[in-house]
């Protein structure tokens, strides 16, 4: 029964992964980047965009910052990584962690790759490969010394957390994470580029205009048929995860207080802070708006990617939420990049448990060193499953920590990210809300000067 229960499960999963995450983030992502951007910058004046990408850059620090602190107060009070495990991890072992700084140029020398296209589909090995691979032997013998012997009060069942980390390795995520996430910020920052110099041209670009138009118009009818079998897949990836949802209630109490302060803070910040700014810069309700964000809100839970729902996040908002295609076509691809306030606020917990279970007591330094580099490693992080837990290498090794430390937390990933990654898509959404409210001006002269110019035709 449980060979038949598991083959079921690879089964469901397979499904749902392809006909999901697959089709929406490898065949559609690319496209739907390049055609938003470079349509909604170029039906924009330089000087309306860039009032508004200023509005939404400021609107996605203060809001990732306000995660983060959410993060650190609430781990800080429920301390879940309390009650100490005898031989920290990272003192065992000739393990060499992975540096903050190597984490960091990782980041930088990912950065606008030689091929955008290319490097948006292509699929590098995970930086668990250099970690798990290069010192296996070590890091299971390490596992299994410190765990096995000191029988760690996680009690977390070793071999699963080794087959865990093992179907990760074998699972394709950009390198540290990061390489993904700034592959697609590379093709965001081409794609504003190209739509500023289109917009430029005038008369001269309209062609362009149109073309990027009919593009994304095409892709938007072509995400309408897939939302009808979007469900299926959502239902099957929920439900395969279910299915070891019983190993949870095994898991020990050190970890369910884990994932229940990230939850906590998840919660906090997806439907009280966020809403509260939402209502008092446009004065809607704004339970009404989240609303209409259910079927994005729903596909980021089942696909736990920021992109793969990116392009429902778009219908929903524009048909939805009425919000202006020339906000959401500017705003939307920038904001599932770089504007991720559950995974900055997931590190921060993360990055603090894991200190707590090491009993290792962090000053006011290394606390708003874990902030910036939390801040830091979310905008870094791709729109992928899990790339949070791999760019937490940057969090954990600038205040010291051991990174092998990942693999307490990893049993419970899969579900924590599909709660963080929806709330990264409600405030990428609540974000276009609010950055319309802001340059409704902007907005509305655009207008008259087009209806100007058709009147002098
Ligand atoms: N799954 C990522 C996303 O798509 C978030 C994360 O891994 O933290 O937003």
């Amino acid at each position: 029964m449980e060979r038949r229960a598991s083959t079921t499960r690879e089964w469901m999963n397979s499904i749902s992964s392809d006909c999901v995450k697959g089709f929406f983030k490898r065949n559609l992502f690319v496209l739907l980047t390049v055609a938003a951007v470079a349509l909604g910058i170029s039906s924009l004046d330089s000087r309306a965009s860039g009032k508004m990408g200023v509005r939404a850059v400021i609107y996605y620090m203060v809001t990732t910052l306000i995660a983060v602190f959410i993060g650190i107060v609430i781990v800080m009070i429920i301390r879940p990584g309390k009650g100490s495990r005898d031989s920290p991890m990272g003192n065992s072992g000739n393990i060499a962690p992975v540096h903050a700084a190597d984490a960091f140029l990782d980041l930088i020398r990912n950065m606008f790759p030689p091929n955008l296209v290319e490097a948006c589909f292509k699929q590098y090995k995970t930086v668990y490969k250099k970690i798990v691979h290069t010192r296996n032997v070590t890091v299971t013998l390490n596992l299994t010394d410190s765990l096995n012997v000191t029988e760690s009060n996680l009690s977390v069942n070793l071999s699963r957390v080794l087959h865990t980390i093992q179907e990760r390795v074998e699972e394709t995520v950009p390198v540290s994470g990061s390489s993904g996430g700034v592959n697609a910020l590379g093709l965001v920052v081409f794609s504003m580029c190209f739509g500023l110099v289109i917009g430029n041209m005038k008369q001269q670009g309209q062609a362009l205009r149109d073309f990027f138009d009919c593009l994304n118009e095409a892709i938007m009818r072509l995400v309408a048929i897939i939302i009808w079998y979007a469900p299926v897949g959502i239902l099957f990836l929920i439900a395969g995860k279910i299915v070891e949802m019983k190993d949870l209630a095994e898991m020990g109490s050190q970890l369910g207080m884990y994932t229940v302060t990230v939850i906590v803070g998840l919660l906090i910040h997806g439907l009280v802070v966020l809403p509260l700014l939402y209502f008092l810069v446009t004065k809607r309700n704004p339970y009404k708006f989240i609303g209409g964000l259910l079927q994005a809100l729903i596909t980021a839970l089942g696909t736990s990617s920021s992109s793969a729902t990116l392009p429902i996040t778009f219908r929903c908002l524009e048909e939805n939420n009425h919000v202006d295609k020339r906000v959401t076509r500017f705003i939307l691809p920038v904001g599932a990049t770089i504007n991720m306030d559950g995974t900055a606020l997931y590190e921060a917990v993360a990055a603090i448990f894991i200190a707590q279970v090491n009993d290792m007591d962090l000053n006011f330094g290394q606390i708003l060193t874990i902030s910036i580099t939390a801040t830091a490693a979310s905008i870094g992080a791709a729109g992928i499953p899990q790339a949070g837990l791999v760019t937490m290498v940057i969090v954990l090794t600038s205040v010291g920590l051991p990174t092998e430390d990942i693999t307490l937390i990893i049993a419970v990933d899969w579900f924590l990210d599909r709660l963080r990654t929806t709330t990264n898509v409600l405030g990428d959404s609540l974000g276009a809300g609010i950055v319309e409210h802001l340059s409704h001006g902007e907005l509305q002269n655009q207008d008259a000067e087009v209806l100007n110019s058709v009147m002098e035709e």
